[in-house]
């Protein structure tokens, strides 16, 4: 980095000197725009980088609640509203015991560039709390979610912010987070998406980040006049993402040989089928217990246990030919990144959140693997929550082949976008600066425009 941005990325660390994942993808960014700021004099005289972040509002609130022994329970809830330079913040609830604010803002920062991407009128945001909703009772969650709803229905509203889901929020949350601000607000608007289809969701929402992540694998392979028909992928995690990560490259002729969940992985040599992946589904979305369970019912599949001192994780450590991390952040580090190549893996395709660690991004990057960035690859997600916006607007749906078509469409493009900003700036099919020129460009032009507000 040079000397303006060294010094601003360390204002940046003393500001908040624990805010580690947060640092990690600020530094990121910055690494990679410095031609931009170099071309553009009007972004450090106009304190661009400084301003871009600081959020633009932090909101950070008390959520008590009964559990289902009459127990009070208190947890911390958090909006970060980031940047509104182009549309209302737009970005996800994260409920897990880990969430605090270094995470909610490394996720919102995160989000300002990949909404940029998208195509549609989207500033950044994201919220959350350290609310665990593992082995919590569906009228535990539904509680929760009132309680919480209860304070961030003052901020939030259709063209203010919208939510949705992430890690630890799906449709049955949405649903009682819905609930509570149609009764606090007395208005039925598409404040929140991800919602059901009966009242007011979309088609493909629900799939439209996997999809979203194998759309823009195919893309990129498609640069090397090959496809996914065949080949070997590592898939982790085993929620939303995961799951129709799996479902589309079996729609593509290719093969899904692992999944996970927190407590270990299984890894099934003679691959992940349709009808395995609808027990999957079962397991997690149904009963909302351990991914152990395929391997009880399916023999040949190996479950092993996590281990989190461990050094690497043996889940990226099996011949392949792609990996989709869709679990969590920082999950595939330098050892595992290494595993991965020595393996044959050639395309890393993102479907979490960062992923890889700075260690791993620059492994991949310098052996030129077909790598492709989250806030880029499982931009599918806000994207459709975009067109959820749009439907509610016009209180009309569209069909699912409609939806699934503007989906593919709009990744397309994101691929097309970081391609051609990565040549602008001489690293051609380095996807990671053209993800953050293109994303960083089309936000901080917006806030020029705008003034200092
Ligand atoms: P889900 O809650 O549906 O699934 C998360 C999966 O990851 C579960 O299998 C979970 O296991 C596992 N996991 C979560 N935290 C950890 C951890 N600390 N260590 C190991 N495994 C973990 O979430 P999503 O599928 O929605 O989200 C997955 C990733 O994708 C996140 O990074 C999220 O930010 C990102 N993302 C999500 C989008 C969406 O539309 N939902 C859009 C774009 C990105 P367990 O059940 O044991 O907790
Ligand atoms: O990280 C993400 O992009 C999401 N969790 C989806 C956000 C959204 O508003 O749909």
């Amino acid at each position: 980095m040079n000397t303006t941005k060294d010094a601003i990325f360390e204002r940046v660390m003393d500001r908040d000197p624990d805010q580690r994942e947060f640092h990690q993808a600020v530094r990121e960014v910055f690494e990679t725009v410095r031609p931009v700021l170099d071309r553009n004099p009007a972004y450090r005289r106009e304190a661009i980088l400084e301003r871009i972040v600081e959020p633009e509002r932090v909101i950070v609130f008390r959520v008590p609640w009964a559990d289902d022994q009459g127990q009070v329970q208190v947890n911390r809830g958090f909006r970060v509203e980031m940047n509104s330079a182009l549309g209302p913040y737009k970005g996800g609830l994260r409920f897990h015991p880990s969430v605090n604010l270094d995470i909610m803002k490394f996720l919102a920062f995160e989000q300002v560039f990949k909404n940029a991407l998208t195509t549609l009128a989207m500033g950044g945001g994201k919220g959350g709390a350290d609310f665990n909703p593992k082995g919590r009772s569906d009228r535990e969650v539904m509680r929760f979610c009132q309680a919480f709803m209860a304070e961030l229905y003052r901020h939030i509203g259709p063209n203010t912010d919208i939510p949705a889901g992430d890690i630890g929020v799906g449709a049955r949350e949405i649903g009682y987070l819905f609930g509570m601000y149609k009764k606090l607000a007395n208005e039925f608007t598409g404040v929140l998406t991800g919602k059901s289809l009966a009242w007011g969701g979309s088609l493909i929402r629900p799939e439209a980040t996997g999809y979203g992540a194998v759309y823009f694998a195919a893309e990129m392979l498609a640069t090397r006049n090959d496809s996914i028909e065949g080949k070997t992928c590592l898939v982790s995690g085993s929620g939303n993402v995961a799951q129709y990560t799996a479902e589309k490259i079996l729609d593509l002729n290719g093969r899904v040989v692992t999944l996970s969940d927190s407590s270990g992985y299984i890894y099934d040599e003679e691959g992940i089928d349709r009808d395995k992946l609808a027990f999957v589904k079962e397991l997690k979305n149904i009963r909302r217990v351990r991914i152990s369970e395929y391997a009880e019912r399916y023999s040949q599949a190996v479950y092993r246990e996590a281990e989190p001192d461990r050094l690497s994780n043996p889940l990226w450590d099996h011949p392949a030919d792609c990996a989709f991390p869709c679990a969590t952040e920082n999950e595939i580090n330098g050892s595992d990144a290494a595993h991965l190549i020595h393996n044959g893996v050639f395309l890393v395709c993102e479907g979490a959140n960062m992923p890889s660690t700075p260690e791993a991004v620059d492994l991949f990057l310098d052996k030129a693997l077909l790598y492709a960035p989250g806030k880029a690859a499982n931009a599918g997600g806000v994207a459709v929550s975009g067109l959820e916006m749009a439907q509610n607007s016009m209180r009309l749906n569209w069909p699912r082949e409609e939806v699934d078509h503007r989906l593919k469409l709009i990744m397309k493009s994101i691929h097309q976008t970081c391609l051609a900003a990565a040549a602008e700036y001489n690293t051609p099919g380095n996807y990671v600066a053209g993800a953050n020129i293109a994303g960083f460009v089309k936000v901080v032009n917006a806030m020029l425009d705008q003034g200092l507000v």
